[in-house]
């Protein structure tokens, strides 16, 4: 009878959850519930988050309000490269809290001149512009292109053109949304900003059609395209776009935000194929999770086009911010996280065979990684999301379709051997 029993109530479980339904960690009336409820009574529905109330997290895990523990398999979306809450990077805030936070940039401070001398040293660049969200760098990166274009390379004042890809995603502010090919990006909030083309990704003959325009001051793509599903362009692309550019005196910006800081295996996506951007973007995990912090990398010709008093922020450069990110840098640098990142992507690949049909490839690098769902009824990437929720490792879909994969670059073997075993059977189950 207890046989019976058991049969019963997984298969039943199993149909709750294949039919997608919600299954929050908790029972109705349990402390995420609450918390789902709160925040969609007085929170904005920007988004949709994957019913999980974190409220703790180290290394590689996190854990929610009910006490459960999971494989954090998102990582911030790559801003917690060095794991959760890394005891350098929070050492590193916590003395800065206790001597300067922030004197803007109204005045000099110890610790910008610091920040700025290491990085440009670590990347090879002349200089570093400090910003704070992402898409705050990205628009100062199109900002320096369109001045170099007209200080620089004489292109006809305000007719500067920059060139986007099909499928990127730099953001969310209306410059970002003017490039941007998914309506779920632009829809609803024209008009757009003038002076931007997108071409095909990965197409070459297309990039150079576009770059021979005159009046074409940059390109802006990201080496491997994230939000888009971990699209990795073709053998030879990214050397194809340097050689472009330069022949035809474009600026090369390689947004690196996401890709960046060890994501792939490598300081940047971009030294997989040796080749230099003219400007690098990078956030994220330049402050380990702590709180935003981003910059611009470029020599001198394009970043000295902004004068005084042309481009800033508030906390952009902040002490805080500084301390901050060379701390981010110097743990990816000193605790060997690029390498592992290499090294744990191989273990993911090789565990990665023998998947069930619903997954039609997997594509990735370093520990960057998308699971191609075929989304036939109640299987598609949520649900898939929801079953790894139930069963031990947060992560999000992008698209209905791509199940992203992408944990911290400290991961161990055994805990990726563990989490993979959770993720083949899960798969399995769907
Ligand atoms: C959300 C996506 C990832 C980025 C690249 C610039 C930015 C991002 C390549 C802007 C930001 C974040 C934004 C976040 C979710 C996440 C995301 F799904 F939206 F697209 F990672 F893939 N360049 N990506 O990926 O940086 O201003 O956010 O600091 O908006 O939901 P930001």
């Amino acid at each position: 009878m207890a046989l019976c029993k058991h049969v019963l109530r997984s298969s039943y479980m199993r149909l709750v959850s294949a039919r997608g339904y919600i299954t929050p960690p908790g029972p109705p009336g349990s402390k995420s519930e609450a918390v789902f409820n709160k925040e969609k009574k007085y929170g904005a529905w920007n988004y949709k988050p994957i019913p999980v109330a974190l409220c703790r997290a180290e290394g590689v895990y996190v854990w929610d309000v009910e006490g459960k523990q999971y494989f954090d398999f998102l990582s911030g979306y790559s801003a917690v490269n060095q794991g959760h809450r890394h005891p350098k990077i929070v050492e590193a805030l916590k003395n800065q809290l206790d001597t300067l936070t922030l004197t803007s940039r109204a005045f000099y401070n110890d610790a910008l001149g610091e920040f700025e001398e290491y990085t440009t040293r670590l990347f090879g660049y002349d200089k570093l512009l400090p910003m704070n969200s992402g898409v705050e760098a990205a628009e100062t990166s199109v900002k320096l292109a369109r001045r170099w274009a007209y200080d620089v390379k004489g292109v006809p004042h305000n007719q500067a053109k920059v060139v986007f890809a099909e499928g990127n995603f730099w953001g969310r502010s209306i410059a970002a949304i003017s490039s941007s090919t998914d309506s779920d990006s632009y829809g609803g909030f024209g008009p757009f900003v003038p002076g931007f083309e997108v071409i095909e990704y990965d197409n070459l003959d297309a990039l150079e059609t576009a770059v021979s325009d005159p009046h074409c001051a940059a390109l802006h793509i990201e080496p491997i395209q994230g939000e888009n599903g971990v699209v990795i362009p073709s053998e030879g692309y990214l050397r194809g776009v340097r050689d472009i550019c330069s022949r035809n005196n474009v600026l090369w910006i390689a947004d690196e935000i996401q890709t960046g800081l060890g994501r792939t295996g490598k300081r940047l996506a971009c030294d997989h194929d040796s080749v230099r951007p003219d400007v690098v973007v990078l956030g994220k995990a330049l402050s380990g999770g702590m709180f935003p912090v981003s910059c611009v990398l470029a020599d001198d010709e394009v970043m000295l086009t902004i004068k005084p008093g042309q481009h800033g922020s508030t906390y952009g450069g902040s002490p805080l911010a500084c301390k901050v990110a060379m701390a981010s840098l110097k743990v990816l640098e000193e605790e060997g996280m690029y390498e592992n990142a290499r090294r744990m992507g191989e273990v993911f690949k090789n565990e990665m065979t023998n998947l069930p049909d619903i997954v039609t490839m997997i594509r990735g690098r370093g520990l960057f990684w998308a699971v191609v769902i075929k989304s036939e009824g109640d299987v598609n990437a949520w649900n898939v999301a929801l079953r790894l929720r139930d069963n031990g490792i947060v992560s999000k879909p992008t698209h209905d379709h791509i199940l992203r994969l992408s944990p911290p670059l400290n991961i161990t073997e055994e805990q990726m051997r563990e989490a993979c075993g959770i993720i083949k059977n899960v798969l399995k189950s769907m």
